[in-house]
């Protein structure tokens, strides 16, 4: 069984970019359906030990065919999420730094230029979906992935991730993504986002 995790910040912590009731209806609700779903599905398979999300979503080869569709929806809608909201924290003017602001000096020119990309690459995905920053073979890539899609399924190590669904930003910025792009740096917690890519090196 998958369990919701608890947001480690108020609903109201991301005011005035990310606004209350969308946090709680976006972790209440939507998170919550995507739990329910997967572990819904994966209890019509007989004697299943459920893995840690990770490696669900690396195995969904190994899950019935017909399930496995919903199970990867929803398991990647659960691992999102999840990493969704460690990567954001109150405001407070945070910038990257240390071995991950060399690495995107090196990779992308500076921070402004990765948060360009993002942008970009967030805006340019058509529908449902997310932006990532990613590890790959030791590489920061930025890459977007379509409804749920996880680039774990992949084996790339997500580091920065921004839910580009309407529901992540639609009642406070309607049809208006790039101003939620442009919001969002506001809120990133960057001290998360170098624990990840720390991690993800070693
Ligand atoms: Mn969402």
């Amino acid at each position: 069984m998958y369990t919701l995790p608890v947001l480690p910040y108020a609903f109201d912590a991301l005011e005035p970019f990310i606004d209350k009731e969308t946090m709680e209806i976006h972790h209440d609700r939507h998170h919550t359906a995507y739990i329910k779903n997967l572990n819904d599905a994966l209890a019509t398979i007989e004697g299943y030990t459920t893995p840690s999300i990770e490696i669900l979503l690396q195995s969904l080869g190994s899950i019935p065919e017909s399930i496995r569709t919903k199970v990867r929806n929803n398991a990647g809608g659960h691992y999102n999420h999840s990493l969704f909201w460690t990567m954001m924290s109150a405001p407070k003017g945070q910038t990257a730094q240390g071995t991950l602001k060399d690495a995107i000096v090196s990779s992308f020119g500076d921070v402004s230029a990765l948060q360009k990309k993002i942008t970009e690459v967030g805006l340019a995905r058509f529908g449902s979906g997310w932006v990532w920053m990613v590890v790959d073979q030791k590489q920061l890539k930025v890459i977007d992935t379509p409804n749920q899609d996880s680039p774990v399924t992949e084996n790339m190590k997500p580091i920065l991730c921004i839910d580009v669904w309407e529901h992540a930003y639609y009642l406070k910025y309607q049809n208006k993504r790039a101003d939620y792009l442009s919001a969002f740096w506001n809120v990133v917690n960057w001290r998360t986002v170098e624990t990840l890519y720390e991690t993800a090196m070693t």
